[in-house]
């Protein structure tokens, strides 16, 4: 109630107004697979949320074009105070929203509380890139003449997003967007439907205090249909995608496929994050406490569910035994239960279907000679929980290629650092790596040309964890797209380049009484 939502919630952020005339879907909680109990001095009472039709559809993004016309006028430092604002409001609530990521999602609380400060985080920076998205003058081969390079607004940017961080990634791109001048239509995962509406909520909030058209922030619940209405879209000049997580890589990329395909169809932009296939290389000379606890995070975190949790493990062959000997020694102590109960460590995972994904993946992983070093099964319980698990299993069996999302670690030996980087940089996809050594040669070489071929390269430090500074995104099948921050704003604007006289600027100039 605190985040304002009901037992039936429409689903639909249309012009203002919440409307939804699609299919009505119960929220469940991951842990025990009941309605998420938000009442309980009503128990039972279910949490349903009604989703778009593509008639809610058309007319919010009816509205949202129009709305793009008077938002992109706005000065784009005053846009930034918008966002400040929206910030400041996710900051009052920062504690209700990330027990409500908790709950709906199935991650434990510190992860559920950090994902939403990552979007405050966001607010805050995208606040200072308003007074900073610089164009360039560039010198004419033309006598008297110069050119200006300036940067405008799409108009409506679709943000499409998965369950694993369903505030986070709309963060990384609706603050940008929204600071450089764009109107955002989200469709959030039907999964996380009441995430969604809370999001929206405290977003139309700060609007309406402001005056200002609510379609500027328009939001749908649904599925494929609402997704794939954005993707084709010809109003909706860049579409960004997060991969939902289907459970093997090629049904990732098939959806991530659709999206770019329809889009690139129209000629629209499209920035994808499909899936990760993360690695972490150990070498003889690493911090071994360090890379253990490193490699707990990055696998079992968030329960294997990240684009950047970490799926391969390669170790140098002279640390390969103590290390998964450790390593099972902290397998051992993970707290398995409620996310929202402390000391937990490893919620459920997500859905049921998850849940069969991974008792099915492990079939898979046994019938190719991969051999269990630890856990492998499901747990019996009317949530989704599943054991952490590590695998014996060598670099070159198909299903080491694949994204199994869940808590599924694959090790592996390898005895020189080229034959690493090449076990590395062999599987399609190329999100996040890391290194841990304390050689400086072998840093750089990691993370120079022959090094990982992943969009980021760690050294030290777990695959997952990534700081919002940077340029999110990887490369090869998990799609090229870059988010948050780095020059990402750059995809949500497009640029002018404007060749002119000098002459002309000189009149202006003199016309404008600006110079003597
Ligand atoms: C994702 O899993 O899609 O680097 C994003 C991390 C987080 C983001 C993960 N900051 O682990």
């Amino acid at each position: 109630s605190e985040l304002g939502l009901g037992p039936r919630n429409p689903g639909c952020f249309v012009n203002g107004a919440w409307s939804g005339s699609g299919p009505v879907v119960a929220s469940l909680n991951p842990t025990n697979n009941q309605a998420s109990s938000f009442f309980p001095s009503i128990l039972k009472v279910i949490a349903e949320v009604i989703e778009a039709s593509i008639e809610d559809y058309e007319e919010g993004l009816r509205a949202c074009a129009d709305a793009a016309k008077i938002w992109m006028q706005i000065p784009a430092p005053k846009r930034g105070e918008i966002v400040r604002q929206i910030g400041e409001a996710l900051r009052t609530k920062l504690q209700y929203l990330g027990r409500l990521v908790s709950l709906e999602m199935g991650k434990i609380l510190p992860e559920g509380i950090g994902e939403v400060q990552e979007i405050i985080d966001m607010c805050d920076y995208a606040v200072g890139l308003s007074r900073q998205l610089n164009g360039s003058i560039i010198p004419s081969e033309r006598p008297n003449h110069m050119m200006l390079e300036v940067w405008n607004p799409l108009g409506v940017v679709g943000v499409i997003t998965a369950f694993n961080f369903p505030c986070a990634v709309l963060g990384w791109n609706a603050c940008i967007a929204l600071v450089c001048g764009n109107c955002v239509v989200w469709k959030g995962a039907p999964t996380t439907p009441l995430i969604t509406i809370a999001m929206t909520e405290i977003v139309a909030q700060v609007l309406e205090k402001n005056n200002l058209p609510a379609a500027i922030f328009t939001s749908f619940c649904g599925g494929a249909e609402i997704g794939e209405a954005i993707a084709r879209d010809t109003r909706i000049p860049l579409v960004s995608f997060t991969g939902s997580s289907k459970v093997f890589l090629l049904l990732i990329l098939v959806v991530g496929l659709l999206v770019q395909q329809n889009a690139h169809k129209r000629y629209g932009k499209c920035l994808l994050e499909l899936s990760g296939n993360n690695a972490i290389i150990v070498m003889d000379d690493a911090d071994i406490q360090l890379a253990v606890r490193s490699v707990l995070f990055a696998a079992v975190g968030t329960a294997g569910q990240r684009c950047t949790t970490c799926r391969r493990l390669l170790l140098h062959e002279s640390v390969y035994q103590t290390f998964v000997e450790q390593l099972i020694e902290v397998y051992k102590q993970v707290k398995i239960g409620d996310p929202l109960e402390k000391g937990t460590l490893l919620g459920p995972l997500h859905t049921p279907t998850s849940k069969e994904n991974f008792v099915k993946g492990i079939e898979v992983i046994k019938s190719q000679g991969g051999k269990i070093l630890f856990g492998g099964s499901g747990i019996d319980s009317e949530g989704n929980f599943v054991q952490p698990t590590i695998v014996e299993i060598a670099p070159s069996a198909q299903v080491v290629k694949e994204e199994l999302f869940g808590p599924v670690l694959y090790v592996m030996k390898f005895q020189t650092l080229n034959e690493a980087i090449e076990i590395n940089n062999s599987v399609p996809q190329g999100l996040s790596s890391s290194i841990f050594t304390r050689k400086p040669e072998i840093i750089f070489k990691w993370i120079g040309p022959h090094g990982s071929d992943c969009g980021i390269v760690n050294v030290n430090i777990p695959t997952n964890g990534a700081e919002i500074g940077g340029a999110f995104g990887g490369e090869k099948a998990t799609g090229g797209g870059r988010e948050a921050g780095s020059d990402s704003w750059k995809q949500y604007m497009r640029r002018a380049t404007w060749p002119h006289l000098v002459v002309a600027m000189d009149f202006m100039v003199r016309f404008w009484g600006m110079s003597d």
